[in-house]
């Protein structure tokens, strides 16, 4: 089997490979398993100058990582990678911000990788690109002379072709992203927008929904084992008996924390026979810190999860538990397990692996209630969720009780179909069902 070269922006350190918060090394676990492979990218560390390339081999798996200067840092991973694309991608065109500084360093850095990359490839490598901060490596790799199988996944969402035009230089952006040879995207709609972005300009590399999937029997598994960990039994017994809402999420804009606090406020509102019957445990890690709106809408939770305590609390109970540490993984699989509603409402989220690792931690005989954004990708394969918009506070209030006041045959009815749709998904595995397409091209 030809070797694997995986490309993304960070590459995970070897002792915490799988346990940390992020999304691409969980998503890719699984394609990593069982062959050859290269895992190039950011060590996540500065240096100035950056030096040669680190290089860790683990068993069958070489990890080489570069670091950035801290101009390149600024300019291309908070400034163009984080301050602009990522809103933009989440169709937040208002906090878009665009400065042509970091553009060009955003293209500098890609650059400057892709020179490092060449001389590491071998001829029959098959190269896969993950996300955007790295678009313009693909056009430089191709410029440089690679001939290898050249793939792109997007993991976020992809706007509409006339929204996407609000981008300055847009129109580059694409032409880097037509020196692939298949563009995989995580659902139908952001293939569908991405294609016609792409048509406008004449560029016809083909676009696939190749929706990111878990290990869900494995998780599943796990998250039965971990509900008798020590831990899973404290977070039990300090519920006192009260159904537990959960929310997982990296602190971030795109995933409609705000509106999801202010939904649950009004469910003690509006439905009081749920007070002192419920707590809501949010955890949400700090993520990308030196982005200032990622600090303002830090402060914005911070003040509304006081307000909400505040209004509402009992000498003897408190509604919302807010966590801004990351939990790991193990024990985050058993406190799914015991949740009676999973909260999952993004504004707009590629996939949103969270909804599907909720729905493998359930016990099948007393299942919990998914509340799902319907702008989260997840939402097109999990038709048994409840299904929100999530910029209407009330809708999420609404669909709170009635996951809180579900018949158990409801409940099972509709994890049982969920469970099927991630067990087999009807593409089969995403990673392989793309490296197959890549290879077929
Ligand atoms: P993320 O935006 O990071 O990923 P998501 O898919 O929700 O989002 O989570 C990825 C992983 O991080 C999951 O395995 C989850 O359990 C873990 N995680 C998230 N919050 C955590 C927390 N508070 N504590 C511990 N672990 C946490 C990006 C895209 C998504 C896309 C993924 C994969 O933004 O849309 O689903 O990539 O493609």
């Amino acid at each position: 089997m030809a070797r694997l070269v995986i490309v993304s922006n960070r590459v995970p350190p070897p002792h915490t490979r799988g346990a940390q918060a992020g999304g691409l090394a969980v998503a890719l676990k699984d394609a990593l398993r069982r062959r050859e492979a290269m895992w190039f990218g950011w060590s996540g560390e500065l240096a100035d100058p950056p030096g040669a390339p680190h290089s860790v081999t683990v068993g069958r798996h070489r990890y080489v990582t570069l670091d950035l200067t801290p101009d390149e840092e600024r300019l291309y991973y908070t400034g163009y990678s984080n301050g602009t694309l990522w809103p933009m991608l989440h169709y937040r065109v208002g906090l878009l911000e665009f400065r042509r500084e970091e553009e060009e360093a955003w293209r500098a850095v890609n650059e400057r990788f892709a020179r490092r990359l060449l001389p590491l490839l071998r001829p029959d490598d098959i190269i896969w690109v993950h996300d955007f901060h790295l678009i313009p490596l693909l056009r430089s790799l191709r410029d440089l002379g690679a001939q290898q199988r050249l793939g792109f996944f997007l993991h976020v969402p992809f706007p509409p072709p006339a929204l996407f035009a609000a981008l300055p230089r847009s129109e580059a952006l694409l032409r880097d992203l037509g020196a692939a040879d298949l563009i995989g995207m995580q659902t139908q709609g952001d293939a569908m927008h991405l294609s016609a972005a792409l048509a406008e300009f004449g560029i016809e590399t083909p676009v696939g929904a190749y929706p990111v999937g878990i290990d869900t029997a494995g998780f599943s598994r796990t998250a039965a084992t971990a509900l008798t960990k020590r831990e899973t039994t404290r977070l039990i017994a300090s519920l006192e008996g009260r159904s537990l809402i959960l929310g997982v999420d990296r602190l971030d804009y795109s995933k409609g924390l705000p509106h999801r606090l202010r939904g649950y406020g009004a469910l003690l509102r509006r439905f009081p026979e749920h007070r002192k019957r419920v707590t809501f445990l949010q955890t949400a890690p700090v993520s990308r810190g030196q982005v200032a709106q990622y600090r303002a809408l830090r402060r914005e939770l911070d003040e509304l999860v006081g307000r909400i305590n505040g209004e509402h609390a009992e000498f003897d109970w408190m509604p919302l538990r807010w966590l801004t540490r990351p939990l790991a993984r193990s024990l985050l699989a058993g406190f799914l397990r015991h949740a009676r509603v999973g909260l999952v409402t993004p504004l707009r989220d590629g996939m949103n692996l969270v909804a599907k690792e909720f729905v493998a931690s359930q016990d099948p005989e007393d299942p919990g209630v998914l509340v799902l954004s319907r702008f989260a990708g997840a939402a097109a394969e999990l038709s048994g969720a409840l299904l929100v918009n999530p910029h209407d506070p009330e809708d999420i209030t609404e669909a709170l009780h009635q996951a809180l006041t579900m018949p158990l045959a409801e409940r099972r009815e509709r994890w049982q179909g969920d469970w099927q749709a991630l067990s087999n998904p009807p593409g089969g595995n995403w990673a392989q069902a793309f490296l197959e397409r890549l290879m077929r091209n």
